[in-house]
């Protein structure tokens, strides 16, 4: 059984934000319906290799017809925030132009449904479906793009205002820009170094301005940006190794955290880049550095680097995932803690956090007694970091629901919520009920009157 204690032993303040959180092009189908446009993900699923299983996005979770079912899902786990992302082409077809009232009104019921149910909105604006539209004008690469994503968000906003409880600009630039085109093997597959450092550029850029922006008409609630982060170590302590391991903590995490809170990108990144570094006018790192509310952080795992590439993680002796990855969650708590000595960072919420297992429905359920260990051991990481005095505010599993988990499609399961694709079922795997009893444990720690001890514990 879910048997854990580890996480149980770290009371949490009574205010921390406990979510779960999804993506538009994920978890919404409906990918043609009511005006939306496509993105630059309905384009790569139709090429042939580009995804694992051959599927796409047409159906996906249905969420887009289901949202009141996931709604009172959401609800019945006892979170006090959702964090999900608005797909642009749904509310604007052609990525420039008119917008598409059908769309914006989903996202709004949406909003007002979680706010009914007493759940905050986490709003993310591009979890990487850019309209396709723009792709054609060259995407992210092309600077009017990132004016482009500015009248976008002030749309967004003047529609959802203050009722969203904290927007964030981009959900992980680094994939976007690498993944997506320098190796490829996310849309919209372009290969190319000089590319992605343009894009990514860009995707700053964007962030910074349309912080400006949504402040100049008014926004009061928290703006920030989502990182995919790890710690970057050597796979051995050879000079290569270490040099390389140096290198790519630049790529990943330096090349973000420097500009974002130091207007600056790291010289040795830069040094590397050579004719692929970025074009950068005057006054981008500026805008870049416009001070953020807080700062998103997803973890999955640590990253090992080897100047070769020999290094793989099935050697590594750590137990992995469905993908994989490798599982450590003490790379949670180094992360932190190196980013509140290196930078001045800002409030943390670790907007992304979870894992892919094989979870079979049986007749008794879905038994993902290795994604309750992952939570219990990562949430506990956290409140390592917390006692080391890193200012994090909130924690979201990923995902609420198992759901198209691009390149791989839908052969990995993520969710804490089990989604049968042929008749859309959801279903609760222990991983949820775990989840929820370690939330209504929380909630107890925090009601001193009602605990059924008399240790009593104070909120901060
Ligand atoms: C994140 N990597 O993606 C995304 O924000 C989610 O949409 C996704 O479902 C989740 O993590 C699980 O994959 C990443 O290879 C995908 O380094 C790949 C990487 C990092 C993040």
């Amino acid at each position: 059984s879910s048997n854990h204690t580890l996480s149980y032993e770290h009371p949490f303040p009574a205010d921390f934000v406990w979510g779960v959180a999804t993506s538009s092009f994920q978890i919404e189908g409906a990918a043609h319906k009511d005006g939306k446009g496509p993105s630059i993900w309905d384009t790569f699923c139709e090429t042939p290799g580009n995804i694992t299983d051959g599927s796409n996005g047409l159906i996906a979770c249905e969420h887009y017809d289901r949202y009141q079912q996931d709604i009172d899902l959401i609800a019945s786990l006892g979170v006090n925030a959702y964090r999900f992302s608005i797909s642009w082409p749904r509310v604007q077809p052609l990525g420039s132009g008119a917008f598409n009232e059908a769309g914006l009104a989903f996202y709004e019921r949406l909003v007002d449904g979680l706010l009914a149910k007493g759940i905050t909105p986490f709003v993310t604006l591009n979890h990487w479906d850019l309209p396709q539209a723009l792709q054609d004008q060259g995407g992210w690469e092309n600077r009017d793009t990132v004016h482009h994503f500015v009248d976008y968000a002030l749309t967004i906003f003047a529609r959802l205002g203050n009722k969203v409880g904290a927007y964030t600009t981009h959900n992980e630039p680094w994939v976007i820009a690498i993944l997506g085109n320098e190796s490829g093997i996310f849309a919209p597959g372009i290969k190319s170094r000089a590319t992605a450092m343009q894009v990514s550029h860009h995707l700053l850029l964007s962030h910074g301005l349309a912080l400006q922006a949504m402040r100049d008409k008014g926004c009061t609630k928290p703006l920030g940006i989502v990182l995919n982060l790890s710690p970057t170590v050597p796979a051995t302590d050879s000079a290569q190794d270490v040099a390389k391991a140096r290198l790519e903590d630049g790529r990943l995490l330096r090349w973000y955290m420097d500009p974002l809170f130091n207007k600056s990108y790291p010289q040795d990144v830069l040094d590397a880049l050579g004719e692929d570094a970025p074009h950068i006018l005057p006054g981008d790192l500026d805008t870049i550095g416009t001070p953020m509310d807080y700062l998103g952080v997803n973890y999955y795992t640590r990253s090992v680097v080897s100047a070769d590439g020999s290094w793989s993680p099935k050697n590594s002796g750590l137990p992995l995932n469905d993908m994989d990855w490798e599982i450590y969650p003490q790379g949670l708590t180094q992360l932190l803690v190196r980013m509140k000595r290196d930078y001045a960072i800002p409030p943390v919420y670790i907007t992304e956090n979870g894992g892919a297992f094989p979870d079979p429905l049986t007749a008794t359920g879905v038994h993902d007694h290795d994604r309750v260990k992952y939570i219990d051991q990562h949430i506990a990481a956290l409140g390592d970091a917390m006692a080391q005095g890193v200012p994090v505010h909130g924690y979201m599993v990923w995902s609420l629901l198992d759901n198209f988990e691009w390149s791989s499609g839908y052969a990995k399961r993520f969710g804490i919520i089990h989604v049968d694709y042929d008749t859309q079922q959801r279903t609760y795997k222990d991983s949820a009920h775990w989840y929820k009893n370690f939330l209504a444990h929380q909630k107890k720690l925090n009601k001193p009157e009602s605990a059924c001890t008399t240790e009593t514990t104070t909120a901060t």
